[in-house]
């Protein structure tokens, strides 16, 4: 067992442990990460963030001007999602930030309903969500291009349903739900619609610009009530960096306490938790600045590149194929013939960190990863696929 030594040890001494304690992870640079939704951080957000490391907005009072660096992050984030009305947090992660939204749309149903109506495409955040909220998650089916059936979604709905969920950009193949039929739903039955962008936020807003298929699904879309969208996903920020965003004032209002002692002075707080890094939004706010638009642009516009270099690759292929053609940077490969466990399992032991769905793998290709990696990978999927035929 270890146990805590009586007199610390130098400085260089612990340096030296971690150094070699480290050597098992593997870092973005590697090349071999495809399976991650974070990235390396973007380096001036992480100057801008070890800068900030005592901010804490748990107590906004003694930190005012990262509160308003926080409002302000918010609000460009608003912007880019067609509200610039919008109010929330930067919070942990996508999960919080679900957790959040479900937290206030539960709160607000005046019926006290407990149904919320779940693709089967959700992330699973979703579903501990519902858990922690005593709510029922109500699962509804795809359709053939593996988007919500929203037909599925309108015969799910009853009089215990206080909620629908719509995801732009899902976990496993970053589709697009059909947002402005949910948005349309939402509204006929005066109901809250979470979107869960925390992968597509990033993304999509740059669409049109670039000539790419162009999806309505933020709060340009009346019934949309929330979107999740974070920042250490396709924003570059540095973990933690989640980002929760309500309409309006009035629908976070339901997950606000007043805290009365602090430090600071009182504070009306809507986070479920307390103590939060105001580095996480000091950069995001940094970042956003910095980048512009066209910043992420560009980088979306890399990112859209080299997974059309790796589906086309994959597509010219023998045995293995595209479960859908890309919408995202996120590649879903299958085979018909071949079991993609095995598949899977030899391509990690060539070291590629890829993540394995039970009937795809997929490849997320983020700004880490660089044409040669793309290369390199469908070498030895080549190699793989010859080998087990
Ligand atoms: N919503 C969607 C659509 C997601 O894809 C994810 C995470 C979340 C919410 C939850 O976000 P947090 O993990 O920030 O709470 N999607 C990634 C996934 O499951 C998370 C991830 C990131 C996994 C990096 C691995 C990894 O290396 O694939």
């Amino acid at each position: 067992m270890e146990e805590m030594h009586e007199k610390g040890l130098s400085k260089n001494q612990v340096l030296q442990q971690l150094e070699s304690k480290l050597k098992a992870d593997l870092a973005y640079d590697s090349g071999k990460i495809l399976g991650s939704m974070c990235t390396k951080a973007h380096e001036f957000a992480e100057q801008i963030y070890v800068k900030c490391l005592e901010k804490n907005l748990g107590d906004p009072g003694l930190f005012p001007a990262t509160a308003e660096l926080e409002n302000e992050a918010i609000r460009l984030l608003g912007s880019l999602l067609s509200n610039t009305e919008s109010c929330g947090h930067f919070v942990s992660g996508g999960t919080e930030a679900n957790i959040m939204a479900l937290w206030a749309a539960r709160n607000l149903s005046r019926e006290k309903q407990r149904e919320v109506v779940i693709p089967v495409s959700a992330h699973y955040s979703l579903y501990k969500a519902a858990d922690l909220l005593g709510l029922r998650p109500i699962k509804v089916n795809l359709n053939e291009q593996f988007q919500v059936d929203t037909t599925a979604v309108k015969e799910a709905i009853t009089s215990e349903t206080l909620a629908i969920v719509g995801i732009a950009g899902t976990t496993d193949l970053g589709v697009v739900d059909p947002i402005p039929e949910l948005s349309e739903i939402a509204m006929t039955n005066e109901l809250y619609l979470h979107v869960d962008a925390a992968f597509g936020g990033f993304v999509l807003p740059f669409f049109k610009e670039l000539g790419l298929a162009n999806f309505d699904f933020d709060f340009k879309l009346p019934g949309v009530s929330s979107i999740t969208i974070d920042p250490h996903k396709m924003g570059l920020a540095p973990i933690p960096a989640g980002g929760i965003l309500f309409r309006n004032g009035a629908l976070m209002k339901g997950v606000s306490v007043e805290v009365s002692y602090l430090a600071g002075g009182n504070t009306e707080q809507s986070t479920i938790v307390g103590t939060r890094p105001g580095a996480s939004a000091v950069a995001v706010w940094a970042l956003l600045m910095h980048l512009g638009r066209e910043g992420y642009k560009t980088i979306v516009n890399g990112c859209m590149d080299l997974a059309r270099t790796l589906a086309e690759g994959v597509e010219r292929m023998d045995g293995v194929s595209l479960v859908t053609k890309p919408v995202m940077n996120i590649v879903g490969i299958k085979s018909n013939r071949l079991d993609v466990d095995v598949l899977a399992r030899k391509l990690r032991r060539k070291g590629w960190a890829i993540s394995l769905f039970p009937k795809h793998i997929r490849v997320v290709v983020m700004p880490h990863v660089k044409l040669d990696h793309v290369h390199n990978f469908l070498k030895d999927l080549e190699k793989i696929v010859k080998e087990i035929r």
